[in-house]
């Protein structure tokens, strides 16, 4: 069996807006009710999957969820919109999010050669920190549980109970010597207190590790630091990344540097941590910029290759230090700068809007597989049904539920996904 990481972009779904729902998550609050150009959106996907599929990786995608969703509306008691109440429109436009598009919110991973039972386990996010996210997990587990069919590779779980809040991989790292070796799976949380919510929750990820049947001398919880998540680090892959023996973080990404490095050192002596220090890109520009919400992937070549945003591109202190470091023969070889600045609006990067899954791809459905014949039909799917704008005031408009409700239809129809029309 071949174990390779795949992975899973979320494609960007037709009512990608810009509603400013999530507190903490600077660029959502800034660009709360600018327009947003949702087929642009899904086109600068696809070309970050083209671009990587082009490095010889394997490439995967997940389909948008259902949007308008009636049925969270109808939950709240909410089948008619007053206008005149805030909280009421706030609602509607959590019910036209396109917020699964940020897979690595999708679950948390641990490939088969970290569990008990030798498959690799999912675990769908609660998300429930945010509401318009709380809707996701039901329909998420659906499709995963069609991508993960095969029960003899992959168990797909439930999200955790509601009472504590659980984001996924993109608070979750596994370094391991390479992907098909037993791996260290290091879970990030935070402490509630702040001036914005601590979306994962400590018991949440404990939990997660026992779903997955995880060894505990080789699973860490690691303490996000405080000051990151006040500086709009949410999520911790705002701050940090891993792969394979590779950990790049930000200086301060977490409440105790010194011993979180101690110990992944102690658990997996052939480690190799790459801190950028805050004298050389401060806080706010690796936060602005998402120079660590990028992927950090293994290329054919066997060297790692970044991926990351224009943005971070066009930071000169981030910039700077890239140069420096591929220049000194660091482990992280080639920059590649990728443009997904309408996901980057809302807050995700380019390591948010995929997930990663160690796994053989012959075990995983071939229709949610990509390869360039493949995106190239999805991208001519996109060009004719994704509105091409929204301005968030037109959210609630029947006319343009109808255009996103058939442009999912439409690429339903192309993949050969009945299960999830
Ligand atoms: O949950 N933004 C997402 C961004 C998620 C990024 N994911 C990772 N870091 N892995 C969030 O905050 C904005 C939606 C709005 O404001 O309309 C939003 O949900």
């Amino acid at each position: 069996m071949a174990l390779v990481e795949i992975n899973f972009d979320g494609l960007v779904g037709p009512s990608h807006n810009y509603a400013g729902l999530s507190l903490g998550n600077l660029a959502s609050s800034s660009n709360a009710g600018e327009v947003s150009y949702p087929r642009a959106a899904a086109l600068q996907g696809l070309g970050k999957m083209r671009h990587n599929l082009a490095l010889g990786l394997t490439q995967g995608l997940f389909a948008p969820l259902p949007r308008p969703n009636a049925a969270f509306l109808g939950a709240l008691g909410l089948n008619a919109i007053d206008e005149a109440e805030p909280a009421q429109r706030r609602l509607r436009a959590a019910a036209w999010s396109a917020s699964a598009m940020w897979t690595a919110n999708a679950a948390t991973v641990s490939p088969a050669p970290d569990t008990a039972d030798g498959r690799c386990h999912l675990t769908a996010a609660n998300l429930v920190t945010m509401p318009h996210r709380s809707q996701e997990w039901p329909d998420t587990v659906r499709q995963l549980r069609l991508v993960f069919a095969d029960r003899a590779h992959f168990a797909v779980h439930d999200a955790v109970p509601a009472c504590f809040g659980d984001e996924g991989a993109a608070n979750h790292m596994r370094m391991a010597a390479a992907h098909e070796a037993p791996g260290l799976e290091i879970f990030v949380y935070g402490k509630p207190g702040g001036a914005f919510p601590a979306r994962q929750h400590e018991q949440a990820s404990r939990a997660v590790a026992r779903l997955h049947g995880l060894d505990p001398a080789r699973c860490l919880f690691v303490e996000q630091s405080p000051e990151a998540i006040a500086a709009g680090a949410f999520h911790n892959d705002v701050v940090a990344v891993a792969n394979e023996r590779v950990l790049f973080a930000h200086e301060q990404a977490f409440a105790d540097p010194a011993g979180t490095c101690a110990a992944i050192r102690a658990r997996l002596p052939e480690a190799e941590i790459v801190i950028v220090p805050a004298s050389a890109v401060s806080l706010g520009d690796a936060i602005s910029s998402y120079l660590f919400n990028a992927q950090l992937l293994t290329l054919p070549s066997g060297e790692m290759g970044l991926v990351i945003p224009l943005e971070a591109w066009e930071t000169p202190s981030v910039r700077g230090w890239l140069d420096g470091h591929v220049a000194s023969n660091g482990p992280i070889r080639r920059v590649l700068p990728v443009d997904v600045r309408q996901s980057m609006a809302n807050g995700g990067g380019p390591a948010c809007l995929r997930l990663r899954v160690v796994a053989d791809p012959a075990t995983v459905d071939p229709r949610f597989l990509l390869d360039e014949a493949r995106i190239a039909r999805i991208v001519a799917v996109v060009a004719a049904h994704w509105p091409e704008q929204i301005d968030p005031l037109d959210l609630g408009r029947e006319s343009l539920a109808r255009s996103v409700v058939a442009a999912r239809a439409a690429l339903l129809e192309m993949l050969e996904l009945p299960e999830l029309a």
